[in-house]
């Protein structure tokens, strides 16, 4: 018989290098949100992928950055933590990048005492001399990680990834129940989805200071009733969210609606409320609240 293997395997990388859609594409479910907006991911979510002899724990984090504020740092710790219990690293850059712009972070993956794959993204924008360039500029500053270029979004090289993942995961019994898919509860997709919306829809700031808090998840056998609030920090981007006669407000509920009914399988209700939760993203007992601080 085949030995079982286990293990957890940690996505780090700068902001915006594509770490989300990765996890998506191995699980083959969207519990990541993508956008193309830096600091999308606010969490480390956990994506695990199951099979006979193999349980993957993937761990989808938020992109490395210098915190400015409290939201930030729980964000960053975070991080942390998928550096202390990784089996494995996935190192995720992009076309074009020279570094993590965060020293102290960078020098972990150099001083690595465990496998670091490094994961050259977004290949599929680049040409073959380019990509060349790069894989040697990664050879030097990273000696002992293994590189595989690839590309998240056309899916390409991430089965042979996942197959080089499987090889270096230590033999152990599964971490989590087989028919699991992640560690975190129907409510955060719902929060999560909601945020995705205001990310592509609002400008500058905006999705910076919002948070989401879904008050209500009752399902009933053929629908499912959600009632969530969105939090803002000012009144002034109170009154951007909802937009001219709510219509922007709207628009949220509607695309939102649309996500979930795909996520759950089933028709979805939603009813959206704003407030205004003044300085949510400095208060460390908001933070604790909304689920930020370990
Ligand atoms: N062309 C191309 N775009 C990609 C690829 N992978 C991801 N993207 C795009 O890059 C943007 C960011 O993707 P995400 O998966 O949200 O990146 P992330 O690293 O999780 O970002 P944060 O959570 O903000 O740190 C999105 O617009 C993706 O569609 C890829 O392989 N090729
Ligand atoms: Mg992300």
């Amino acid at each position: 018989m085949k030995k079982h293997r286990s293990g957890f395997v940690n996505i780090i990388g700068n902001p915006n290098v594509g770490k989300s859609t990765l996890m998506n594409a191995f699980v083959g479910e969207k519990l990541s949100i993508i956008t193309s907006k830096a600091q999308t991911t606010r969490h480390r979510i956990l994506g695990i992928v199951n099979g006979d002899d193999f349980q993957v724990i993937l761990s989808d984090t938020p992109g490395i950055i210098k915190p400015a504020y409290e939201l930030q740092s729980s964000m960053m710790d975070f991080v942390k933590s998928a550096f202390e219990d990784a089996d494995v690293l996935l190192y995720m850059v992009e076309i074009g990048e020279k570094a993590l712009k965060d020293e102290v972070f960078f020098k972990k993956i150099q001083n690595s005492k465990i496998p670091v794959l490094l994961l050259l993204n977004k290949i599929d924008t680049s040409e073959q001399q380019v990509l060349e360039e790069q894989i040697q500029h990664w050879q030097e500053l990273l000696p002992k990680a293994e590189i595989h270029p690839i590309s998240a979004l056309e899916n390409f090289n991430v089965k042979e990834v996942f197959e080089r993942i499987l090889e270096l995961l230590p033999e152990a019994p599964p971490y989590y129940p087989k028919d699991q898919l992640t560690d975190k509860p129907e409510r955060f997709f719902v929060n999560e989805t909601i945020r995705e919306k205001i990310l592509m829809h609002y400008k500058k700031e905006i999705p910076y200071a919002v948070e989401i808090e879904t008050e209500e998840f009752f399902e009933d056998p053929d629908i499912i009733r959600i009632r969530s609030v969105i939090m803002v920090e000012r009144d002034t981007q109170k009154g951007i969210i909802i937009g001219h006669k709510g219509s922007a407000l709207k628009r949220v509920g509607i695309e939102a609606r649309k996500d979930l009914e795909k996520f759950f399988d089933k028709q979805v209700h939603i009813e959206l409320y704003v407030k205004v939760n003044k300085n949510w993203r400095s208060n460390s007992r908001q933070l604790k609240r909304f689920g930020y601080n370990n």
